[in-house]
Formats: C-alpha cells, structure tokens, sequence
C-alpha cells in the first residue's frame, strides 16, 4: 500500500474555543498547531481562520498571516479551506485562492449542517473550479454526501482540473450528510476513477473507526479538533495527540505515514 497521508484538521469553523482550550484560534496559535501536527506526522495542514472575537472569517489578510507563520516553521502542505462555515458567500470563502495556497478543498455539493445548510449550488461550483484554475490551486474535494463524488467528475468532464491528480476528502458522520458507516465507504470509494486517491474524514465519536477503515483500506486519513475534539468520551484532545495516535495505528498495521514531500508527490503538487 502507498505510505499513509495524515490531513489535520486543526481548527474549522463550528468549534469555539468554550468546547475545547486547545483550539488554535489565532494565526499565531494555527501556525504552532501545524508545527506540532507536523511534528506528529501531519503531511497537510487543513485550516480555517479566525477573526479577532474567535469567530470563522475567511479573510485573505488573515489567511495570508496564518499562512506565512505556517510556511516560516514547517513544510506541511498548507490547505485551505474554501468552505468556510455555512452562510458565507462564494466571494467570501474565495478569498484565500487567491494566496495561491498549494492546495483548498473543494466542496462539489449542497448538503443539510446540522441545523444549516451548506449551499454549494452548480453555478458556484464552477466558479470555484475556475478560480482554481486561474489561481493554479490542486483541489481536495471535499464530500458531504454521495451524490458529490459524481459532481466532481462532471466538474472534470466538463475540462476543469484536466491534469490534475484527483484526491477526494470523504468527510462522514456531519448530521445532515453520509453516516460514517463502513458500508457508506465502501460505496464512497467504489465511485472513483481509477488513480484517485482518498481521505477519510470522520466527525465526532467516528473519527476513531474511519481512521482505522481508511488506514485499512489503503486510503488517508484526516483527523483534528475541526471534527472531533475528544481522545475519548469525556477526554478532550489536542490536534497533534490525535495525529499521534494514527501514526501509531499505522505503524501496528505495517502502513508508513508520509512525509509532506512523500505525500506532494502522490497527489501530484510537484
Ligand atoms: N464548515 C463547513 C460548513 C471545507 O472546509 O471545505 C464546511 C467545511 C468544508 O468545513
Ligand atoms: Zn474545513
């Protein structure tokens, strides 16, 4: 099996800081979390920003701090997020693509959040694909539901990502999406075309077991505080506690983790 990608998702746009004292909130904060999530076995940074009340922005200037502190401590893969939290504009969630940031995910679908909805309507997504293009950003596509798997291949039909290694982020378990099920995987996995590498994200209590499934399996993994905060019930994590513990499983289960530089070449940023 290929070496194991950790993605850590360190910070999100749900979780506050009254949920958990170990969120990374600053840019400051995000840049020290990546650098130990590194450290861990992270190969790509997964972030969300915040503004000064703690609150989800997706403000380029703040992006644009978070990313350069990242870059100055470590060569994680930077990812951005270009969800945002539910509620923004498509202008709004943009704004970091133009940072040119080596990759953002990518969401290719609209899907009931909890009490929310994330709207990802057709049109938007392709205007998400163009400015991706323009700004020559790798997309992770990030999938809520199944039905987004097969719109992010109409997307590459279409003509967008034409060259593109395709890499997939199947984030299970969001009340309002796909269950975190090993049989919901399975169908995941079984929609894609060959060469496509996956990630599976679990969210809350079901993040453990899709860790082991995707490690299992011969995809990657995603864990960190924007989808579960817990080491276990009633025990609150940090991001780099959690990303310990998969290398760990990894390692008992004979799959190596990969470096950044071992992860760009497999999902083709080099
Ligand atoms: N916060 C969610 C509404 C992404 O980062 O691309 C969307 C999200 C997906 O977190
Ligand atoms: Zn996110």
């Amino acid at each position: 099996m290929d070496k194991l990608i950790i993605t850590a998702a360190l910070v999100g746009a749900e979780v506050t800081r009254e949920d958990t004292p170990w969120l990374p909130v600053t840019p400051e904060e995000i840049a020290e979390a990546a650098m130990e999530a590194r450290e861990a076995g992270a190969a790509i940074a997964h972030i969300h920003v915040r503004d000064d009340a703690g609150n989800p922005t997706q403000d380029r200037e703040v992006y644009r701090r978070a990313i350069e502190l990242i870059r100055r401590k470590t060569d994680i893969i930077i990812q951005v997020s270009t969800g945002g939290a539910v509620g923004m504009s498509a202008e709004e969630r943009l704004q970091p693509v133009s940072l040119k940031p080596e990759m953002a995910s990518l969401t290719t679908g609209t899907v009931n959040f909890g009490n929310g909805v994330f709207m990802n309507p057709p049109d938007m997504i392709e205007r998400f694909a163009e400015e991706f293009e323009r700004y020559n950003v790798a997309p992770e596509f990030e999938i809520f539901e199944a039905g987004m798997v097969e719109n992010a291949l109409r997307l590459v039909r279409k003509g967008y990502f034409k060259d593109r290694h395709l890499h997939f982020d199947f984030v299970m378990g969001v009340p309002g999406g796909i269950p975190a099920t090993a049989d919901h995987l399975l169908h995941l996995v079984r929609q894609l075309p060959p060469g496509a590498t996956w990630t599976v994200a679990g969210v809350g209590r079901h993040q453990l077991p899709m860790s082991a499934l995707g490690i299992v399996l011969g995809g990657h993994v995603r864990v960190g505080l924007e989808d579960n905060i817990y080491y276990r019930k009633g025990e609150l994590a940090t991001n780099a506690q959690l990303v310990r513990r998969v290398v760990r499983i990894a390692r008992e289960m004979e799959r190596e983790v990969a470096t950044p530089d071992e992860a760009r070449k497999m999902l083709g940023l080099v």
